[in-house]
């Protein structure tokens, strides 16, 4: 693929105000009718062509105001249309055809299930006509849509509903308009045999908005807890950022063959059905959190996005981080904040941390990309979400409610860029955000070394500070940032220490603004040795070392009154040993151990809190921490030995608090009754760890009433005691129970993927062989191989390369189909210098076995090619 920059961005020379297209749906030929409104723009030349994008079309006719076009007046291809000199306005009609039936690649319109659907961000539209396929062109769409009656009951698209009726051939007809100007990537089509769950929302203003779930026939009742997130969604963006619904309707449909989370199109969201369905027996309470946190986050984008949209894709992030940051801010409101932060902080790390470290890093804001598709990365979404909580910290939360609304009023109805963004900042808050805003434009990590001292005589405290960044593939060199450090000096009681003044740079609202390489912030009238809790809330995306020892980070972890703060001290302290330990080293005694056992039965302290707390780091964090010759069974080695060590000296008070927790008779999927079953779940995994026996895995088992529990006992079994009859007969009952749901199989699948060592790597290949598995449906692929190259160390990393062979025949044999999902599992290699020189070399060359391949999709091409320089 071509290079594209964003410096060359121009404005289109034409404009398409209105749009209307016309379908007639069949499987082997669809027919598409675009009669598109065209505009020259003011003071363009009218020598320059007209030039419509376009993929796979077959053109079958065009008009220009009724009248058939000269063979000489324009030139097709399947990728492109140029009309030559044509008028200033007139009316370009197009008839294409399209094959939705033979349509894998899950862009355009496909059929999942035998519905028919469309995908078209980022550049889809164009998979389904000639038009001017890019962000910044928004137009009115009027969308009619012809199926069979019995194969399409349902006829759905943007907008409100406006007509329908039957035609002759037992087909039938609907009409929709959608009034509010949209790029093409918004445009949304369904049409099949649907059950709809529907609900309404009485608006802040008192409009009452008719809302419907479309779900497969007998899947109604699955679609509540959806309907019930989505309810909840619109009264907070309400209340939280004075944000109204603007259609009569909003209709959601979940399909099961989808590429990613869900999409935002224009009151007609489309999603995977894994982030909609969600019952007791078939989701476990982390799915429960995400359908939640997915459903707000695309109504969200009703306002971030779709009013406000993007000018060019470069601006992804003016979308996404800011959709991700509103969504992260709701799960908090609607869950316990310091849990959700944890967590989102924990996906930080594991997902986005890694890419900023390694080949594909990139820009929160990019300069240039070969294919578009490869750049709805952790970085875009989640480091874009943590930008704009900065701004947030920086501003504090009345002047950047402020902003918001001043953004919301001066950009509704444009294509804007993160610079315009900025301004509304700077305007609103009368700041100047010229260092801020490198965060979007500089690659990788930041680094900051602290260093304390505590003067007795003078009573001060001194915390200096220093930046530092590595070069990455954007940018030899950085320029220094601003990072806002939210602190507090913890005095002997566990409170925060008070002093009388700073010297050495600007403090405020408990945050050091650090800005300059190296600073010395000097804290007077501290009347006692302090320790510093720096970093609360992961106010900044960044990673820190510092002079703290042992004792410090403990004495945190047990009396930071800021709870995300005891968190990460423990997580440090915990790292350190475990780091000590892979390297061989013999990890220090630590009163870790002890500490842990407190905390667990701290009955001050959420559920949900201590289960976070027990959790260790995984495999892949304590990977992430080493940097450089991982041996992952070392790793893993490390890590059961500390689980151990653990779960022996709390034996008795693991066993006693796993009896007390309740297990709940009553499933409920609130956040604290899925806080209990955390906490018991990870009790198991210590307490059979210490029994060494499946004995109290299967018992937990036949008891579970619901997944989230039977997926942890499985986990237990499988993971732990795999060759036991135990783990046997669960994987048997289970595909048994749930054969027949796809979704809940994934889960069988998942289980299998992450079962530790290189005897996975023959499962795996065994069980993309089972009658459930599809490598032509994105969900069973994730559950299974992605899922293997991602969750599983030893497996994937075994000294053998049968892992990452294994992982790169997958992707050939999915790039031909999907080159979407080929690309994304061929990320999983992106961390391949890290590992041991003997791995290096055997990943290197199953990603040069990729590579050496002719016809890659420029999707997977890009993404490999990265990854090897
Ligand atoms: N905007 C979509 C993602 C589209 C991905 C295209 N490759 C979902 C979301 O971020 O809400
Ligand atoms: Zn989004």
């Amino acid at each position: 693929g071509q290079i594209v920059r964003l410096e060359d961005y121009a404005p289109s020379d034409y404009l398409i105000p209105r749009t209307g297209l016309t379908f007639r749906l069949g499987n082997e030929r669809t027919i598409v009718v675009a009669e598109l409104t065209i505009e020259r723009r003011d003071g363009v030349d009218a020598s320059v062509p007209l030039v419509l994008d376009g993929d796979g079309l077959e053109l079958i006719s065009l008009q220009i105001d009724g009248e058939e076009l000269a063979r000489s007046a324009y030139e097709a291809s399947s990728q492109r249309l140029v009309i030559h000199e044509p008028p200033t306005r007139f009316t370009l009609t197009i008839e294409t055809a399209i094959a939705p039936a033979t349509n894998e690649t899950l862009m355009g319109l496909y059929r999942s299930s035998g519905v028919y659907c469309t995908q078209c961000e980022a550049e889809g539209f164009r998979r389904i006509t000639y038009f001017l396929d890019r962000p910044d062109i928004l137009s009115v769409y009027t969308v009619r849509i012809e199926a069979l009656k019995a194969q399409a009951p349902v006829l759905l698209s943007n907008g409100d509903p406006v007509e329908r009726g039957d035609l002759d051939g037992a087909r039938h007809f609907a009409v929709w308009h959608d009034p509010f100007p949209k790029p093409s990537y918004l445009f949304a089509l369904v049409a099949g045999d649907l059950a709809r769950v529907s609900d309404s929302f009485v608006t802040m203003s008192g409009r009452t908005i008719d809302l419907g779930i479309y779900v497969e026939h007998g899947k109604e009742k699955r679609a509540a807890y959806a309907m019930d997130a989505l309810k909840r969604s619109m009264r907070w963006d309400e209340e939280v950022f004075g944000r109204e619904y603007d259609l009569g309707i909003f209709n959601i449909v979940a399909v099961s063959d989808f590429n990613f989370g869900a999409m935002e199109n224009k009151g007609l969201n489309i999603f995977n059905d894994k982030y909609i369905l969600a019952d007791r027996e078939t989701a476990t309470d982390f799915d429960f959190a995400n359908i939640e946190a997915i459903v707000a986050h695309e109504y969200f984008h009703n306002w971030t996005g779709n009013r406000i949209t993007c000018r060019d894709w470069f601006q992804l992030c003016l979308k996404e981080g800011l959709t991700v940051f509103r969504d992260h801010e709701f799960s908090a409101d609607e869950r316990e904040r310091t849990v959700r932060r944890i967590a989102d902080v924990k996906g930080l790390k594991a997902q986005q941390f890694p890419e900023d470290q390694g080949p594909l890093a990139h820009p929160v804001r990019p300069r240039r990309y070969r294919e578009i598709n490869n750049f709805y990365t952790a970085t875009v979404y989640q480091k874009g979400g943590e930008i704009v909580r900065m701004l947030r910290t920086l501003i504090g939360p009345v002047q950047f409610r402020a902003a918001m609304d001043l953004y919301f009023e001066r950009h509704d109805g444009q294509a804007v860029t993160i610079e315009d963004f900025l301004r509304v900042f700077e305007d609103a808050a009368q700041i100047d955000l010229s260092q801020f805003s490198l965060w979007y434009h500089q690659a990788g990590t930041p680094h900051v070394a602290v260093k304390t001292s505590y003067d007795a005589r003078r009573r001060s405290f001194s915390v200096e500070l220093e930046q530092s960044m590595p070069p990455t593939p954007s940018e030899q060199r950085k320029r220094l940032l601003h990072i806002p450090l939210a602190f507090g000096l913890v005095g002997a009681d566990g409170k925060d220490a008070n002093f009388t003044s700073v010297d050495g740079g600007t403090v405020s609202d408990g945050v050091i603004h650090l800005k300059r390489r190296r600073q010395v912030f000097r804290f007077n009238g501290v009347n006692q040795k302090p320790v510093l809790s720096i970093n609360r809330g992961f106010s900044a995306p960044i990673t820190i070392t510092s002079n703290a020892n042992a004792e410090d980070r403990q004495f945190l972890a047990q009396h930071d009154s800021d709870g995300f703060g005891r968190w990460q001290a423990l997580n440090d302290s915990l790292l350190s040993g475990l780091i000590a330990a892979a390297r061989g080293k013999k990890a220090p005694v630590t009163a870790v151990t002890t500490l842990l056992g407190n905390i667990a039965a701290d009955e001050s302290l959420q559920p949900a809190y201590r289960a976070l707390m027990l959790s260790l780091p995984t495999d892949a964090d304590i990977a992430r921490e080493l940097g450089d010759k991982v041996n992952p069974d070392a790793v893993f080695a490390a890590r059961e030995d500390l689980l151990a060590a653990i779960a022996n000296e709390n034996a008795a008070t693991f066993a006693t608090l796993y009896q007390a927790v309740e297990g709940g008779t009553r499933f409920r999927p609130d956040a604290a009754s899925a806080g209990k079953r955390a906490l018991r779940n990870v009790l198991l995994d210590y307490l059979s760890k210490h029994e060494n026996s499946p004995q109290r895995a299967a018992t937990h088992l036949s008891a579970a009433t619901n997944l989230t529990d039977r997926f942890a006992a499985l986990s237990v079994l499988v993971h732990r005691f795999g060759d036991t009859d135990e783990a046997r007969d669960a994987l048997a009952n289970y595909e048994r129970q749930f054969g027949n749901d796809p979704l809940a199989m994934d889960k069988w699948f998942q289980v299998q993927a992450t079962a530790p060592g290189f005897a996975t790597i023959e499962t795996v290949r065994t069980l993309m062989r089972h009658p459930h598995f599809a490598i032509t449906n994105p969900n069973r692929v994730r559950a299974l191989v992605f899922t293997f190259a991602s969750a599983n160390q030893t497996a994937f990393h075994a000294a053998s390369g049968d892992g990452y062979r294994l992982l790169a025949e997958t992707v050939l044999e999915v790039d031909p189909r999907n080159p979407q999902l080929a690309a994304k599992l061929a990320t999983n290699f992106r961390s391949w210098r890290s590992v041991d020189a003997k791995r290096q070399a055997l990943a290197r060359k199953a990603l040069m076995d990729i590579a050496s391949r002719n016809g890659l999709s420029p999707d997977l091409r890009d993404i490999v090619e990265r990854t090897l320089t």
